[in-house]
């Protein structure tokens, strides 16, 4: 099965992948893939099975065709796609493995464009895809950075078309509890705080993005990690279970 970690820009991907790797190869029965899919990463804190890097960087494509950060992202999502067959044709792609996938920092520039896309069918073709959406706990101390982040996964959920997993990352940072609890039971109870901050028209947009929240939740249970405290880590692994299983026989 694939697993793939998206979130938002330092939402703790990496890091999450690095100590959920660490954690599930204590699981008996467990075979575990690490992929780096980020070609920008200069330092992580895991040992690859696939790393991207292996073929191109963000720095090498910056200084081949004298681009910018973002730009040479971009450059690399497309050198992914054309390299696909050979990239998932490596062996840490097995499907029989639970294969980690680390994504790049910057979602609108692979995952939200036809090249994150692609990759992920493909991955789709050849294996159960779920998607572990990383919503950074520390946003919860403003109800409306974690509203507009947890849509993002809603969003990426319809453009991947896999079934998604909203995470609490960085558990050990969540200022309230009451906000976390609340957006994953009840998020229409968070109306008003979140309709109270924003005026006109925006404040009905904040009312029926709690509602989209509400309505496309799937009844999932709150998941909440930390990486730096190495905990939640078995809920994670229930839930992402749950979910393949209640998408048939996915792995
Ligand atoms: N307190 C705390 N900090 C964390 C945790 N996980 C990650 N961080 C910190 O958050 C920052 C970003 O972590 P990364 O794991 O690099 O996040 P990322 O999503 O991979 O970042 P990009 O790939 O650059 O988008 C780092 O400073 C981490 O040390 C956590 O569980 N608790
Ligand atoms: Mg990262």
């Amino acid at each position: 099965m694939y697993v793939v970690v998206a979130g938002m820009a330092g939402s703790g991907k990496t890091s999450l992948v690095a100590a959920y790797a660490e954690w599930l190869r204590g699981v008996e029965g467990e075979e575990v893939s690490i992929v780096n899919l980020d070609p920008g990463v200069e330092v992580l804190p895991y040992k690859p099975d696939f790393d991207i890097r292996s073929m191109f960087t963000v720095s090498g494509i910056m200084r081949k065709y004298g681009l910018g950060p973002n730009g040479a992202l971009l450059k690399a999502s497309e050198l992914i796609a054309l390299n696909i067959e050979k990239i998932l044709g490596h062996p840490a792609f097995d499907p029989g493995r639970t294969v980690l996938i680390d994504t790049p920092g910057q979602l609108e520039v692979f995952l939200f464009r036809r090249e994150g896309r692609r990759f992920v069918a493909e991955l789709k073709r050849r294996g159960g895809v779920a998607t572990v959406f990383l919503v950074d706990g520390s946003l919860a101390g403003d109800v409306t950075d974690f509203v507009t982040s947890w849509v993002l996964g809603l969003l990426l959920q319809l453009k991947l078309d896999t079934p998604t997993v909203p995470v609490i990352s960085k558990a050990d940072l969540v200022p309230d509890m009451e906000v976390v609890e609340k957006i994953v039971y009840d998020p229409l109870s968070l109306r008003d705080m979140v309709v109270g901050r924003v005026s006109g028209v925006n404040a009905d947009l904040a009312a029926d993005l709690l509602r989209l929240i509400a309505d496309y939740q799937q009844s999932l249970r709150p998941v909440l990690v930390s990486a730096r405290e190495r905990r939640g880590f078995e809920e994670l692994y229930s839930v992402i279970h749950e979910v393949f299983c209640s998408c048939g026989d996915l792995s």
